[in-house]
């Protein structure tokens, strides 16, 4: 199990890399991650520099969920250079927002008799009949980004951050800069999605603590960024519009649209309201380092490498842990200057 190196740790690393280059490689490009629920620890190194050659040639089916913010694009550049360096026929499709364009699409895997599919599923709910159809067909189903509420013998493993812990960090955070007193507007994720439903408990155990931090307006941004600010405008403009402190979003993309919305309202986003959500892509550190935004937590989407290490060790007959979760970090505006340059999302 191999921890993300922190910043702090970035000589050490660095000599470290002279020793053994190909495994810096993929430490800094792809998500670190351990397993949960006792099981043994799934690793991301085993094939993350290009795989052992054990899927050259095997087809893969990737269902997308769309292209809404630059996490999921990420995520699908990692998948398809992942496919390509270790020889995967990949079939990646983008359902546009859709899921039921990408249970169209799994079932159009079904008939192709894929290897295995990749799937990044929309929501929670909506998954049973289609995932027993591909168990029926003996087809493997990782994972990744998302969970769902199936029962776990229809999919192999899922690969996921913790997106609780990732609510309860930004939660904590904000009490501390707000000694406890706060009223917050909440950018919700799409309705019914995972990251959405557990960043809001997430946040909500945390802020749970604090008789003074309020959730004075929630509503969903749909993970991009006209969602953001949009839904932001309307929280400006009602009645209780002035009494905004902070916002959270539950990602950058919205929380970017935010903070446009904040600054057309003629107000300083991170300053008169203060700005926190959840991803750290790269547009979060160009406005933590403006200023704009004040705090991000990481969910790392560089899950290819990982993706085809379950994939190439369950078409060997191997049996994963049900949950690899990625582990993530806290990035705050005082830190970004210093950090911005080693992203690589
Ligand atoms: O945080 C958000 C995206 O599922 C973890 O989806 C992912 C989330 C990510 O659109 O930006």
């Amino acid at each position: 199990m191999l921890r993300k190196p922190t910043f702090s740790l970035a000589p050490i690393v660095a000599a470290l890399c002279l020793l053994t280059l190909s495994a810096c490689d993929r430490g800094n490009d792809s998500a670190s991650t351990s397993s949960s629920g006792g099981a043994s620890a799934a690793s991301t190194q085993g094939a993350g520099g290009g795989g052992s050659g054990a899927l050259r040639g095997k087809t893969v089916g990737f269902s997308q969920i769309g292209a809404e913010s630059a996490w999921r694009t990420a995520e699908t550049q990692s998948i398809e250079s992942e496919a390509q360096k270790r020889g995967v026929n990949l079939k990646s499709v983008d359902a546009q927002g859709s899921q039921e364009k990408q249970i169209a699409t799994l079932k159009s895997f079904v008939t192709q008799g894929v290897d295995a599919i990749i799937l990044a599923p929309k929501t929670e709910n909506g998954w049973d009949p289609v995932l027993r159809e591909i168990k029926r067909a003996n087809i493997p189903v990782i994972l990744v980004d998302r969970g769902v509420s199936a029962p776990e013998e229809l999919y192999t493993t899922l690969i996921a951050s913790d997106f609780v812990a990732e609510g309860r960090m930004a939660g904590e955070w904000l009490a501390k800069k707000t000694n406890g007193k706060c009223n917050i507007a909440e950018l919700q994720g799409t309705t019914g999605a995972a990251p959405a439903n557990d960043r809001r408990t997430g946040f909500g155990q945390a802020i749970g603590k604090h008789p003074g931090m309020k959730i004075i307006m929630s509503q969903t941004g749909d993970f991009n960024r006209s969602g953001g600010k949009q839904v932001m405008e309307a929280f400006l403009k009602s009645p209780q519009g002035k009494d905004i402190q902070a916002v959270y979003a539950h990602n950058d993309d919205m929380a970017l649209g935010a903070i446009q919305a904040i600054e057309e309202a003629g107000k300083k986003p991170g300053q008169d309201v203060l700005v926190v959500s959840i991803d750290a892509v790269r547009g979060a550190f160009d406005a933590m380092v403006e200023g704009k935004l004040n705090c991000t937590v990481e969910c790392n989407p560089l899950l290819g490498p990982a993706a085809f290490d379950a994939v190439e060790k369950t078409l060997a007959g191997q049996t994963l842990p049900k949950k690899t979760i990625v582990q993530d970090q806290i990035f705050t505006q005082e830190q970004a200057k210093d950090v911005i340059g080693t992203r690589k999302y």
